[in-house]
């Protein structure tokens, strides 16, 4: 199998973790994608151009990385990830901590991609209000991390990595139980660190 990935993407990381949890990872050949560079990207067959995309052995491609980490963890057996009594609360988990991501990408878009004079601030103040709803309602359901975490445990640590990663973890102050809950994961989960965007996983 082939990941489609780059090292800042928090989406990307999510699916190194899940590979990593569920003993896939060395089945994985990792294509790094260099957004900046046209002969990179078109190297992605997404038809969105989107990462991260997992392309199978017989040719077959998996887009969004909550499809590819389901897939992940259905190949491996490993359902206590995923796990049935508690399948869509999970996946309701997931996809809160997937929206901080999604608005948090957004913010960063914003200003990459427009000159400093066209920067729209109500659109950045729109998109920071998902981020800290998402962490709000996220700290009242979260669960202490698991020696197998799930996959909402799984992409709630991606979605912090990325707040610290691109935002200097101006989160931390104020959802300090949150910063304990990554402590925690990161302990416990050793390819967080592995994944690390500055380790070029
Ligand atoms: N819902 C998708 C989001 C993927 C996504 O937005 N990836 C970003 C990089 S982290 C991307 O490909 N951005 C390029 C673009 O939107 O053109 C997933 O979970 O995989």
């Amino acid at each position: 199998m082939r990941l489609f990935s780059s090292p800042p993407s928090p989406f990307g990381r999510k699916v190194k973790m899940t590979a990593a949890i569920t003993g896939l990872i060395d089945a994985i050949e990792i294509v790094q994608i260099d957004a900046n560079d046209p002969q990179s990207l078109a190297l992605n067959p997404s038809p969105i151009q989107k990462i991260p995309l997992l392309e199978l052995d017989d040719g077959h491609i998996i887009t969004d990385s909550k499809v590819i980490c389901e897939y992940l963890i259905e190949r491996s057996g490993r359902h206590e990830m995923l796990p049935d009594a508690d399948r869509i609360g999970c996946l309701t988990r997931a996809s809160v901590a997937d929206g901080i991501t999604e608005a948090a990408l957004l913010m960063v878009y914003e200003r990459r991609f427009r000159p400093e004079s066209q920067i729209n601030h109500d659109w950045l103040n729109r998109q920071n209000l998902k981020v800290l709803g998402g962490l709000d309602w996220i700290t009242t359901h979260i669960r202490p991390v698991d020696r197998t975490p799930t996959l909402d445990q799984v992409t709630l640590a991606a979605s912090l990595g990325y707040l610290d990663f691109r935002f200097a973890g101006e989160w931390r102050t104020r959802y300090r139980e949150l910063a304990l809950w990554l402590t925690q994961y990161q302990q416990m989960v050793p390819s967080y660190q592995a994944t690390s965007p500055d380790a070029h996983a």
